[in-house]
C-alpha cells in the first residue's frame, strides 16, 4: 500500500538518497544495498550515506552507491532512513536527511520516533531488510543480488533465524529470496560463522572477564584493550549474544569505551524488556536488543546498568 506513494515521489527526482544507523550492521547494510539496487532497476540514481563497514559486506552487490565524498552540499530531494530508529542514528547523514524535501522512514525498532514524513514501521518485523522486502516486492522485479543483500539483514538480525522476532513471514520471505538464487551456505559462512583474526582476538578478551551475577552476565572492554588489538567497533559482533546464551543468564550487558569518554551499552535478553533500560540511558532498541551511549566512566556506567538489570530480575520474580 505504499509501493504507489513511494512510486510517486521517486517520479520527479534521478538521486535517491538512502541511509542506515551508524556503525551499520548486516540489517543496515542489506536494506540500504537491497534498497539502492531495487532503485537502480528503475533506472535512478541511489546514494547511500554510510558509515565505514566491516569488508565482508563487500560480497554484496549495492555497494557500489556508497558515496564518499562531501556532504555539506548534498540536497536531496528524497530520503530513504533505513533500519533507524531516530535522526541521531543517522550519524553524519543526519543534516544531509534534515535538509531532503521529501522523508521516509522505513523501520523495525519499537523505539522509532517516526521522525519522517511518511513512516513505516512494523516493530514486529524481523529486520528493516524484511520491511523493505514487503514494500519493494511490489513494484520491483527481485533478482539475485537484490535478494543477497536483502536474506543478509533477515539472516543477520534474527541472528540465523534464532532469534524470536523470526515469524512464520520472516521464514516465508526468506523462502521467496532463495528462490531467486541466494547462496544461502555462502552467506551462512560468511556473515554468521567466519571472524577476523582481530575479532577471534577481541572476543577473548572481553569473554576472558566476562561475570555472571543473579542471572545477568557482563562484561567490557576499555579504549586501551580496542587500541592494543587493533579492534574496531565492527568488530565486536557477537560478544554481547555469545554473553547471553550463558547457562543461567536471563540479561546481558556488554560495555564499551569509545573515543571522547563514551560509553556504548548494549543489552540483550530472554524475555525482559530492555528496551525500557536502554531508554533509561538516553538509547533504544528492540525489546530484547538494545543500546545506548552516554558519557562517563566505564566502570560506573557499568555499575549503574548492572544494578538496573539485577533490580529489573528481582522485581519480575
Ligand atoms: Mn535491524
Amino acid at each position: 500500500m505504499y509501493e504507489n506513494s513511494i512510486l510517486k515521489d521517486i517520479e520527479n527526482v534521478q538521486n535517491i538518497y538512502i541511509a542506515a544507523h551508524i556503525n551499520p550492521d548486516g540489517d543496515a547494510i542489506g536494506s540500504c544495498f537491497g534498497f539502492a539496487l531495487a532503485m537502480a532497476k528503475l533506472k535512478k540514481t541511489p546514494v547511500i550515506l554510510m558509515d565505514s563497514y566491516s569488508e565482508k559486506f563487500n560480497i554484496l552487490k549495492g555497494r557500489e552507491y556508497v558515496y564518499r565524498g562531501d556532504h555539506s552540499k548534498l540536497a536531496p530531494g528524497i530520503f530513504f532512513a533505513l533500519d533507524c530508529g531516530d535522526t541521531d542514528r543517522l550519524g553524519e547523514a543526519k543534516s544531509v536527511f534534515e535538509k531532503a524535501e521529501m522523508t521516509y522512514n522505513i523501520d523495525h525498532h519499537i523505539s522509532n520516533t517516526y521522525f519522517a514524513c511518511n513512516n513505516i514501521v512494523n516493530g514486529d518485523a524481523s529486520s528493516a531488510s524484511e520491511v523493505v522486502y514487503e514494500i519493494i516486492s511490489g513494484f520491483v522485479d527481485i533478482d539475485s543480488d537484490i535478494a543477497s543483500a536483502l536474506y543478509t539483514g533477515i539472516l543477520t538480525d534474527t541472528g540465523g533465524f534464532k532469534h524470536s522476532c523470526t515469524s512464520e513471514r520472516t521464514h516465508e520471505i526468506a523462502g521467496r529470496l532463495v528462490a531467486k538464487g541466494v547462496d544461502t551456505a555462502r552467506l551462512h559462512s560468511k556473515f554468521m560463522l567466519e571472524h577476523t583474526f582481530t575479532e577471534a582476538k577481541i572476543f577473548a578478551t572481553a569473554i576472558g572477564r566476562m561475570s555472571l551475577e543473579e542471572g545477568v552476565a557482563y562484561t567490557y572492554l576499555t579504549k586501551e584493550d580496542m587500541d592494543i588489538s587493533g579492534a574496531t567497533a565492527n568488530d565486536l559482533d557477537g560478544i554481547v549474544a555469545y554473553l547471553l546464551n550463558t547457562e543461567g543468564a536471563e540479561l546481558a550487558l556488554f560495555a564499551t569505551e569509545r573515543d571522547n569518554g563514551i560509553i556504548k551499552l548494549s543489552f540483550r535478553s530472554n524475555e525482559t524488556d530492555v528496551n525500557e533500560v536502554a531508554s533509561l540511558f538516553g538509547g533504544g532498541g528492540h525489546k530484547l536488543a538494545s543500546g545506548a551511549s552516554v558519557k562517563g566512566d566505564i566502570k560506573e556506567v557499568m555499575a549503574q546498568a548492572l544494578k538496573i538489570l539485577k533490580d529489573k530480575i528481582k522485581n519480575e520474580q
